[in-house]
């Protein structure tokens, strides 16, 4: 399957052993595949177990959480904090609530995590955690006490200098507010354990918005170097319409694109002279969906109700900001035959292997999750810099330093894979830039 026998070994242990996890397999063999571009070149990444101890999360943790609904009745979930790697900062990275999570989604989601961090050039580890508690439905009340409960034990296992989680799929400002409240109440301590806080209480301007202008910074990089060309003009559709997809439809309208279409989990609209962003705002504000309300208030939008037909329709760009595994094969093809020049992975691990490989060989431009997407934790790593120091920065400020992040994120991609590879290959110039900082650090620390 790869070239190095080390990687083919390591791979086939841990099929052997985890063969239902399927997510975090997918994650290790498409990283893997950039690895073997350099593991035959240096003997030391063998020799010092390098790729056995960076598939292997440091600690995981794995508890009951015990609440009560509205009606009284007790409810039980699993809750759990998956602490990958630490050899470049405390372990960094969000927390999902979502009735999917299991220990195979935060495993993939924290070995990517690892990666990503180590790309923003800014000291933290890789780390992620969640619940399998379903916050749809839920009132305001319930959410409170899940998170509260949720953070009664997870609170042993964090710290300013030890983990710091923040939001993803399902947890947002309100989320990350009841578990702070909950830390700090515990702690007795005002430290900002969490990011995407608050901006009352220690939040940074731009979190909000980090993730989808990152991933707007970073494809005009790509559309200026390979292109010599920018947003202006460009059809984008964009699947998602929560944290990460709002704000990458709101940059990217802002850089000269049109929106043509956007999805959620109920369908997805379309409207070829573009969608008007201010009613997709509105109408997200409460539920974070909006495709099924949108023709009410514009008769010449349409609706569908399958929100993977949104990858037929003709674009210049597309940019998946849902959730894993949501574009395959068959929209890849899609996508390629209706125009499409250039796909950006706004969400995590969003393309499948096959679909990832259709594209590169049709020569779609084509940027990974743990590049484009990395301007979130950049932003949270940011916000930890301005908690220590007890001194916010400015809106301007903070955009600047994201914009620059991610223009030096792409740099670094491009850079490595022009080394090692085509130079539009960034899968494997993402890959070899974040491990090389990562396996620098554990090198230097020693055999732990
Ligand atoms: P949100 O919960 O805010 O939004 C995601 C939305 O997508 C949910 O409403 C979800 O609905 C919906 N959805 C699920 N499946 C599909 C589908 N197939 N098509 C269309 N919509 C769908 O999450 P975020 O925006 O925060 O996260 C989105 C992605 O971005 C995730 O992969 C996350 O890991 C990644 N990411 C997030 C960052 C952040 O800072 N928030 C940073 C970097 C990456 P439902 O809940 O009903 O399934
Ligand atoms: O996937 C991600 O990068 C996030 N959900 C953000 C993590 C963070 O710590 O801000």
């Amino acid at each position: 399957m790869f070239k190095s026998e080390y990687l083919n070994q390591i791979f086939k242990d841990i099929s052997e052993k985890h063969p239902s996890q399927t997510e975090y397999l997918q994650a290790v063999e498409e990283f893997f595949e950039s690895m073997d571009f350099i593991v035959m070149g240096d003997p030391n990444i063998e020799k010092n177990a390098i790729m056995e101890r960076l598939i292997e999360p440091e600690r995981s943790i794995k508890f009951r959480v015990t609440w009560r609904n509205d009606e009284g009745k007790i409810i039980v979930n699993r809750g759990y904090r998956v602490q990958f790697n630490s050899a470049i900062g405390p372990f960094k990275g969000g927390l999902r609530f979502h009735k999917s999570v299991n220990e195979s989604i935060l495993k993939f989601l924290g070995f990517e995590q690892t990666f990503k961090n180590a790309l923003t050039g800014l000291p933290m580890g890789g780390g992620k955690g969640g619940s399998d508690f379903d916050p749809r439905g839920k009132s305001d009340e319930e959410i409170m006490r899940f998170s509260q409960n949720f953070m009664l034990e997870l609170y042993r296992h964090i710290g300013p200098d030890t983990d710091v989680p923040a939001g993803d799929i399902g947890v947002g400002n309100k989320e990350i507010g009841y578990m702070y409240g909950m830390y700090k109440k515990i702690r007795n301590e005002v430290t900002g354990t969490l990011t995407g806080k608050g901006l009352s209480y220690g939040g940074s301007l731009v979190r909000t918005e980090a993730t989808g202008y990152g991933v707007c910074y970073f494809v005009q990089e790509m559309l200026k170097v390979y292109r010599n060309d920018d947003f202006k003009g460009k059809k984008v559709i964009i699947s998602g319409s929560g944290k990460v997809g709002q704000y990458a439809a709101l940059k990217a309208h802002e850089l000269g694109a049109t929106i043509v279409a956007m999805s959620d989990i109920n369908g997805y609209v379309y409207d070829q002279n573009g969608l008007d962003l201010s009613i997709m705002k509105m109408l997200t504000a409460d539920t974070g969906e909006f495709t099924n309300k949108y023709v009410e208030y514009r008769a010449n939008a349409t609706f569908g109700t399958n929100p993977a037909d949104m990858w037929k329709v003709p674009c210049d760009i597309a940019l998946p900001c849902a959730t894993q595994n949501e574009l395959q094969l068959e929209s890849a093809k899609a996508l390629v035959e209706n125009g499409c020049f250039l796909v950006a992975e706004g969400a995590n691990m969003p393309t499948t292997l096959e679909a990832t490989k259709y594209l590169q060989h049709h020569d779609i431009l084509f940027a990974p999750g743990k590049a484009a997407n990395a301007g979130g934790v950049a932003v949270s790593g940011l916000e930890m810099s301005q908690n220590a120091m007890h001194y916010p920065w400015t809106y301007a400020e903070v955009d600047e330093k994201l914009e620059a992040i991610m223009a030096e994120i792409f740099k670094q991609a491009y850079t490595q894979a022009r080394k090692y590879t085509d130079h539009r290959n960034l899968v494997v110039g993402a890959n070899i830039a974040g491990f090389v900082r990562v396996y620098q650090a554990m090198l230097a620390q020693g055999v732990l």
